[in-house]
């Protein structure tokens, strides 16, 4: 695949070339912002990609025009099966070229491509699942009452949004542009300006799969803008939050971030929002846990893409009459892991290096302020002289208001305390503004769906970690998110129901 740097805009038609009815459809445009940005290596800060191209208002207003243009035209009369025709193609393409998209994602921020290759087969999987819905939203008809019946159809909300963290680059927007396609809207996405390069080839799939122009101007014309992949920080990401045509928009990131996006979505259009957003999950472990099942996922699912997932379980609890055996041998196997580290394209990789030397900072400040605050017993320190490189690292008995116990690190960086009974559990597990995800490791079903039932958090996984199956809805509860994606729930946050009477 060819490495494109420019902005993903569907709809840059020249002038000469329509003169001549030899119609070029520019997909690939430079920003009229004239920015541009460049990303280096976090495994040994070499440079991988310059003069990629950053969008400013102008080229956002372009974007959102180009998707307005095509919501009106033809793209969202499409019947389901016709455009069920064009993500089952665009899926096919993508996992063709999992291993050149994922190898974006390896050099830009040092995700280890035998993680990123399997993520875009996920993304694969998105679109497919997304497919099967393109005809299967129904409506409802209610019984005639005072001569007037009602009928309830689902509607595409039009030109949408989407913004994501770098973490998972690709697979936020397979999360957000599936389903809106699939219902007949258009959609602008901006992918973080840390991992911005392996989104940008996506545009090439997108021509492929036959989004965009045909043979013929009239088609051509009402099928561009159907998708667009803009990169930008966070002010092209406020610009979308904040565009009067912009109608629904659907952001992952940070708490902080996410916040200013609802802000500015209330304030412009009231535009919809879903919001995907970061965690500090608990995980509890019972004395009557499976003791080798909880240790591989508090250490192998833990530092899963160097424990930069939202749905990480950074505050561990584990019942005291466990807690020494167990904490010595999450010891070893994080020592372990320590030695997993290499080239993020090695297939062998396990560890990679933390996405960018901010992101490195930031976690080595959360390691010297960890020392202050609990017993450190594994890591705590860089690794090595090169590259982003984080010792995976567990700090033991925080104070209650530490800050390493409070806040999201976003790194190889896991906490522990202990509990003596149930009830204390769930109160610790609870006693978070955040609200994702959790863990509960027992051998006792009854004691696994009853604390389950009482953790405040958008998902809860007993006896395992991470898990993420698209056809059940994804998402956060309290500061961790407003809405879901995945499944059902997915779909109908880009259809608005409208109830037509009929006397
Ligand atoms: O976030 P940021 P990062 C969270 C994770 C962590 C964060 C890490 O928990 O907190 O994401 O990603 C754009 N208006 N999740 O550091 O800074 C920015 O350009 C509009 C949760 O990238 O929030 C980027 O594209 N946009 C998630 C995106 O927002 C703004 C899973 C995220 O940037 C903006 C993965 C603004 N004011 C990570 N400021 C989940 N729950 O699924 C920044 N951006």
């Amino acid at each position: 695949m060819t490495s494109h740097t420019q902005l993903f805009i569907n709809n840059e038609v020249s002038s000469f070339h329509l003169l001549h009815q030899s119609l070029t459809i520019f997909q690939y445009v430079d920003a009229k912002s004239g920015e541009t940005l460049s990303i280096y290596s976090p495994h040994d800060e070499s440079l991988v990609v310059d003069n990629v191209q950053v969008a400013g208002q102008a080229d956002v207003d372009t974007a959102v025009a180009a998707a307005r243009a095509a919501f009106k035209g033809e793209w969202s009369k499409w019947t389901g099966a016709r455009r069920q025709q064009v993500l089952l193609k665009f899926a096919d393409l993508w996992e063709k070229h999992a291993a050149d998209l994922g190898a974006w994602e390896a050099k830009s921020m040092g995700q280890p491509i035998s993680v990123a290759t399997s993520l875009g087969g996920m993304c694969a999987s998105i679109f497919r699942y997304y497919a099967g819905w393109t005809d299967k939203v129904l409506g409802e008809q209610y019984p005639e009452n005072e001569g007037i019946y009602k009928v309830v159809q689902y509607e595409p909300i039009g030109v949408c949004a989407g913004i994501g963290a770098w973490n998972g680059s690709q697979l936020f927007f397979a999360m957000k542009a599936a389903p809106a396609l699939a219902v007949g809207c258009t959609f602008i996405y901006k992918g973080s300006e840390k991992s911005p390069v392996g989104l940008l080839q996506l545009g090439e799939l997108v021509k492929e799969a036959g989004f965009p122009p045909g043979r013929h101007e009239k088609l051509i014309r009402q099928l561009l803008g159907v998708v667009n992949i803009i990169t930008g920080d966070g002010r092209a990401g406020s610009v979308l939050a904040s565009h009067m045509d912009v109608n629904k928009i659907s952001f992952t990131g940070s708490v902080f971030a996410g916040k200013k996006v609802q802000e500015l979505a209330a304030k412009s259009n009231l535009k919809r929002v879903v919001l995907e957003l970061g965690g500090k999950s608990p995980s509890l472990i019972f004395e009557d846990a499976d003791i080798e099942n909880a240790l591989n996922h508090t250490s192998q699912n833990f530092l899963f893409n160097t424990g930069q997932a939202c749905v990480a379980a950074s505050r561990t609890f584990i019942h005291e009459s466990i807690a020494p055996r167990f904490i010595e041998q999450l010891k070893a196997r994080f020592e372990g892991f320590s030695q997993t580290t290499g080239s993020p394209l090695d297939p062998k990789t396990f560890l990679g290096p933390l996405v960018d030397v901010k992101q490195f900072e930031r976690v080595m400040n959360y390691l010297e302020i960890g020392k202050s605050e609990a017993e450190l017993v594994t890591g705590g320190t860089r690794k090595g002289d090169t590259g982003f490189y984080v010792e995976p690292t567990i700090f033991l008995n925080p104070k209650d208001d530490a800050r390493i116990y409070r806040e999201e690190i976003f790194g190889p960086v896991i906490t522990l305390r202990t509990f003596k009974t149930e009830e204390e559990a769930v109160q610790l597990a609870n006693d978070t503004e955040y609200g994702l995800s959790a863990c509960v490791f027992t051998s006792s079903m009854s004691r696994g769906l009853r604390v389950a039932k009482q953790i405040e958090s958008g998902g809860v996984n007993i006896n395992t970690s991470q898990v993420f199956q698209l056809e059940a809805p994804f998402g956060g509860s309290k500061q961790s998110g407003i809405g879901r994606e995945g499944g059902k729930q997915g779909i109908m946050h880009y259809l608005e129901p409208k109830t037509v009477n009929i006397k």
